[in-house]
């Protein structure tokens, strides 16, 4: 079963535990929330359009030719808490080509604020981080900024931005992006968690590297046992920072009858990388009806999932007749429950997708749908030809 830290007994009983004890008392990586998320894409301008129709994202800032920028565009996109950076080169060659020609479009950073990028590069390059980006300041009429960088699974890589001296709307380099398109939000409010697949028998030394670069502590594992299918299988661990506002689960694929989901998606996207980003939202059967009828695709659950929920739930504030219509799933641990939904990929390759999730007290991440969910994803893989 998944092993959550809800006293200090717990805490020491996780592999990353006791280190975590000892790293609270001198938080060295102080991480203020995730800053934005930066994916690289073919086609910025389509995908700034399908994140702001069918998301709800709202046009933000941009920077381009227009802005002096000669190599790539980047549009910024905006709901409550999150912000997407659309990046597409310009020309050929060069290290975004490079990244879109190998993984197709995928996230290349996971950008963190901090209060000092300097001293959280220094921190973790200290204990190991491989450089991505050196503490640099960029500057414009509205203040500084200070950014640097390290690598983590495959190509990607954490910014740490530093800009409590900018009143700026983004970074420097960006202007307003002015558009008279302006689709309404559907309700997304923050990134609750952000999930990286790595290669086969990699997850150790992933987890240890949040533990031991970032200081972050693991909460949950999942063992192939807790989530074998008849055909696909994989084991995950959930890690995450002091203040629990960054979660970063890591899977790596095990064993099945079949090819596992992360296998796919190790093959299609050429190696380790971000699988999902979770999103969170106050009223999950509103944001996800929005969502669907502005074209987004999600897993099918089959009816009989609904059949004993309530027996396996408890009582629940919605209405279950509302969540079987849209394929809401519902799981329930000792703080409370929890409601999530996956789309289909939202790219071409198989690997990318999202999930909404809202949670009524519950701080886990749905093992009690991961049959349902699983069996969802095979049946995608199976009409792939890739299972
Ligand atoms: O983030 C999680 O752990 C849940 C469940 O391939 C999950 O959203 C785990 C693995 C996976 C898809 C979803
Ligand atoms: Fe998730």
């Amino acid at each position: 079963m998944a092993a959550e830290i809800k006293n200090l007994k717990d805490l020491q009983n996780t592999e990353y535990g006791l280190k975590k004890l000892f790293d609270d008392a001198q938080d060295f990586l102080p991480l203020l929330g995730t800053d934005y998320v930066e994916l690289y894409v073919g086609n910025a301008k389509q995908s700034a359009h399908f994140y702001k129709t069918a998301f709800g994202f709202q046009s933000e800032a941009y920077a381009g030719l227009e802005t002096g920028v000669k190599d790539r565009v980047s549009y910024v996109l905006k709901q409550d808490k999150i912000r997407l950076v659309l990046t597409t080169p310009l020309g050929k060659g060069g290290e975004v080509n490079e990244h879109i020609d190998l993984h197709g479009d995928g996230v290349k950073v996971v950008a963190l604020w901090v209060d000092d990028a300097t001293k959280a590069f220094e921190e973790t390059t200290k204990r190991g981080a491989k450089p991505y980006m050196k503490p640099t300041k960029e500057e414009d009429a509205n203040g500084h900024v200070i950014r640097s960088g390290i690598y983590t699974y495959g190509e990607t890589v954490h910014i740490f931005v530093e800009r409590k001296n900018y009143k700026g709307l983004f970074l420097p380099g960006y202007k307003k992006w002015e558009s008279h398109y302006n689709p309404k939000d559907v309700g997304l409010k923050f990134i609750d968690h952000m999930v990286g697949n790595v290669g086969w028998g990699k997850m150790k030394e992933w987890c240890d590297f949040y533990a031991k670069v970032m200081g972050f502590a693991q909460i949950i594992s999942f063992t192939d046992d807790d989530i074998s299918t008849e055909f696909t299988a994989l084991m995950s661990k959930v890690m995450s920072n002091g203040n629990g506002r960054i979660k970063f689960p890591i899977n790596e694929p095990a064993k099945g009858k079949k090819k596992s989901q992360i296998e796919e998606y190790l093959d299609f996207y050429n190696g380790a990388g971000v699988q999902h980003i979770a999103v969170a939202t106050d009223n999950i059967i509103e944001t996800v009806s929005q969502m669907r009828e502005r074209g987004v695709e999600f897993l099918y659950v089959p009816e009989e999932y609904y059949d004993d929920l309530l027996d396996r739930v408890g009582e629940i504030d919605e209405d279950v007749a509302e969540l079987r219509k849209h394929g809401i799933l519902i799981d329930r641990d000792d703080e409370g429950y929890l409601l999530q939904i996956f789309t289909k990929t939202i790219v071409d390759r198989p690997t990318m997708f999202f999930e909404v999730i809202q949670r009524k007290g519950a701080q886990s991440f749905g093992v009690g749908n991961f049959k349902a969910l699983f069996e969802a994803i095979e049946r995608e893989q199976e009409a792939r030809g890739t299972l």
